[in-house]
């Protein structure tokens, strides 16, 4: 006697890499949705008997990978920067840019000038090209406010991309990105604000999933930033880093020390950092497009990173000022042309590393029954067709929660 088993939809006719083991392929494979999740898998001839689908779906023999998390971006601002890249082609360093006020700054005035709907507006062009790339999760960080109604409105444009369209969105508070003129000389002061006011105030509106902290000499110092992540621990948020980007500050131990979800960036990390982070399980994020937008020379240390097991996920960083960039697959060619990285570690960056740095590794990221039925699908002969290729996009559909779009 047959099981009467009836699935949502069914996806025939394709080759699966779940991300599991390895790129945990399985080719001439079917993939069953239910209620959102994903309820079978496996080799198409070994289908259960009994089944029956809603919707039955011919995949045509593409790949189908976990829907693709970009975990690190600062995707809701306004205004744009390329007078300063200008500015820098010129011969003006990022650090000096920063120091007269240029950079981060620029776009604080910009954002604090535009209300929800214009932010949202100038930040669905960004989010719907992510989406043309089979993403599913994003997370987006605040830090263009650096005053609590600016970073509450960038917080609400984030949670109502999640809210509003098909991506699952983390938020993470990021209100020491860097020190706002009006609070000028006074770092330690602003520090307060953002630990006693705006994480409580922010908290309350259920807007802050992570925080994070931007801790480098033209950012805040480690002392700074251990006051952010007791904050943030005393209040049950879990913290990353923007750590070692440009200097060795102590930042990815210091992350580590809190159990961090991520270290990200860390051109400039340093062996103890390394230590730190294999012993905590803190996952290492690279950020290739602000390494190559800056002209970075300094390689994150990778075959150290490697040796230590620490788990490597990759990100856009998309942000006006060092990564002006909204693709995860050319994130994925520069991590293995620039970097060195192999096409699987470029995958597993964007998919179950990702998910990791997120905390979301029990919902998302890999190919398993009971997890969330986001994936993508591609026209590629093999997975390391999404890392080779550079500025193309083989994404043929997108499934989020189960559901088939465009
Ligand atoms: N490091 C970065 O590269 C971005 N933020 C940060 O902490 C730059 C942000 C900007 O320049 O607007
Ligand atoms: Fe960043």
């Amino acid at each position: 006697m047959s099981a009467n088993i009836l699935w949502d939809s069914l996806w025939l006719n394709v080759h699966l890499a779940c991300m599991t083991e390895g790129y945990g392929e399985i080719r001439d494979a079917a993939i069953a949705v239910k209620d959102g999740k994903i309820v079978w898998l496996g080799q198409q001839g070994n289908l259960p008997a009994g089944y029956s689908a809603s919707k039955t779906h011919d995949g045509k023999g593409c790949w189908l990978t976990p829907g693709l998390i970009d975990c690190h971006t600062h995707l809701v601002y306004a205004g744009n920067r390329s007078n300063e890249f200008e500015a820098r082609l010129n011969g003006v360093a990022y650090e000096e840019i920063a120091r007269q006020g240029g950079g981060i700054i620029s776009t604080v005035r910009a954002t604090r000038a535009a209300t929800e709907d214009e932010l949202l507006a100038q930040t669905l062009p960004r989010l719907h090209a992510m989406l043309a790339e089979g993403v599913t999760t994003i997370e987006i960080k605040s830090g263009y406010g650096l005053d609590l109604e600016t970073e509450a409105r960038i917080l609400r444009v984030a949670r109502r991309i999640g809210n509003e369209f098909p991506v699952r969105v983390k938020t993470t508070f990021l209100g020491a990105h860097a020190l706002p003129p009006e609070y000028a000389g006074r770092a330690d002061d602003y520090i307060s604000l953002v630990c006693e006011l705006m994480l409580p105030a922010l908290m309350t509106e259920n807007l802050v999933d992570a925080v994070d902290v931007f801790c480098e000499k033209i950012g805040f110092s480690p002392a700074q930033t251990e006051r952010v992540f007791q904050a943030a621990q005393a209040r049950g948020l879990p913290v990353k880093l923007h750590a070692e980007q440009l200097s060795d500050q102590g930042g990815a131990a210091l992350t580590a020390r809190y159990q961090g979800l991520s270290a990200d960036h860390l051109e400039y990390l340093s062996g103890a950092g390394i230590s730190a982070m294999a012993a905590s399980g803190t996952v290492a994020v690279l950020l290739p497009g602000a390494f190559y937008f800056l002209r970075e020379t300094k390689y994150p240390p990778l075959a150290e990173l490697r040796a230590a097991g620490i788990a490597i996920a990759l990100a856009t960083d998309c942000n006006p000022g060092t990564s002006p960039m909204t693709s995860l697959l050319l994130t994925m060619n520069m991590a293995c042309t620039l970097f060195c990285m192999t096409p699987l570690e470029a995958l597993q960056g964007v998919t179950c590393h990702a998910a990791r740095a997120l905390g979301i590794e029990s919902e998302t990221g890999s190919l398993e029954v009971g997890k969330a039925a986001d994936f993508a699908l591609w026209a590629i002969t093999r997975p390391a067709d999404l890392a080779y290729h550079i500025a193309a996009n083989p994404s043929q559909a997108r499934v989020f929660a189960g559901k088939l779009l465009a």
